[in-house]
């Protein structure tokens, strides 16, 4: 049998992991400039290791020659979300995506049909259009779509299972269901108080970003003006901080914008 050249076979999936997660982490930001609510909350990608390949070709029985065809997941996207329903909204992002930069091969939904194991995720598998030199190049790649409390529960159970060889003995696998379970229960929680959490995500969102302006303001400030001026300004920052007005620190920010805007030093 020819000798595989790994790093030259798995470049193209490497490019098309970088692609993807470049291409949600810009919704996310879109969403975020908008200050609208993102079902994102992060993204990670990785290619599978050679070894995590031949383990899983063999123990699916995929001869050597085919397993780049066959195996749907060496190219690997997860995306986090904060609440169940947002596993929703980031699927049909994805499907607004067919034809354009991608093909969905299939759909496995582990939410509703929870695994034996106790595993909840969406899985979409696409073939994406990767930029290559001679144009595209088609990359099968598997999407995972799961809550924060869905991607906890895995990753230690996936270590888990490294611990025993994929033989968990039966009394630890009703411990992990139950947890799953649990990690489920607090989704659902979650989801009851989701309006508050948004709110109060927004409003630290806003917090930053006047916090940012008036930094920024206050340091260009600095060069144009008398220290004594700018001390002023930066002690009552300070104080109108700590007092945690909302209301009070929009107005400060208008008001070291104006002077800003007057030695034309406003930071936009
Ligand atoms: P890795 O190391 O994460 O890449 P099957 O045995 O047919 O049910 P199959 O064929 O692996 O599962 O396909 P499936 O169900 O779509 O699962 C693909 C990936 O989903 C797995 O890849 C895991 O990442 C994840 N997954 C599926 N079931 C479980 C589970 O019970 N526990 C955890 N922690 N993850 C799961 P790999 O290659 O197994 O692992």
């Amino acid at each position: 049998m020819e000798l595989i050249n790994w790093e030259e076979k798995l470049l193209p999936y490497r490019q098309a992991v970088d692609e993807l997660v470049v291409k949600l982490e810009n919704i996310k930001r879109e969403y975020e400039t908008f200050k609208l609510a993102s079902p994102i909350e992060e993204v990670h990608g990785r290619v599978k290791s050679v070894a995590s390949i031949l383990d899983k070709a063999s123990r699916r029985n995929i001869p050597m020659e085919n397993i780049f065809d066959e195996l749907e997941d060496i190219a690997g996207i997860r995306i986090i979300c904060r609440f169940v329903e947002d596993i929703e909204r980031v699927v049909n992002i994805i499907r607004k995506r067919q034809g354009l930069d991608l093909n969905i091969i299939q759909e496995e939904d582990y939410v509703t049909n929870t695994k034996a194991s106790g595993y909840r995720s969406y899985h979409i598998t696409i073939r994406y259009a990767m930029a290559a030199l001679d144009g595209t190049k088609s990359i099968m790649c598997e999407i995972q779509i799961r809550t924060m409390a869905m991607n906890f529960w895995a990753s230690i159970e996936h270590s888990l299972r490294y611990k025993y060889s994929g033989n968990l003995p039966d009394t630890l696998k009703t411990r992990l269901r139950n947890c799953a379970d649990a990690a489920f229960q607090l989704d659902t929680e979650m989801a009851t108080i989701r309006d508050d959490i948004i709110e109060a995500k927004l409003i630290s969102q806003t917090k930053n970003n006047l916090v940012d302006n008036i930094v920024k303001n206050l340091h260009n400030l600095h060069y144009m003006t008398n220290m004594e001026k700018v001390s002023g300004l930066n002690r009552r920052f300070i104080e109108i901080y700590q007092d945690g007005d909302l209301d009070e620190l929009k107005a400060f920010d208008n008001k070291v914008s104006t002077i800003a805007k007057l030695y034309k030093v406003e930071y936009v």
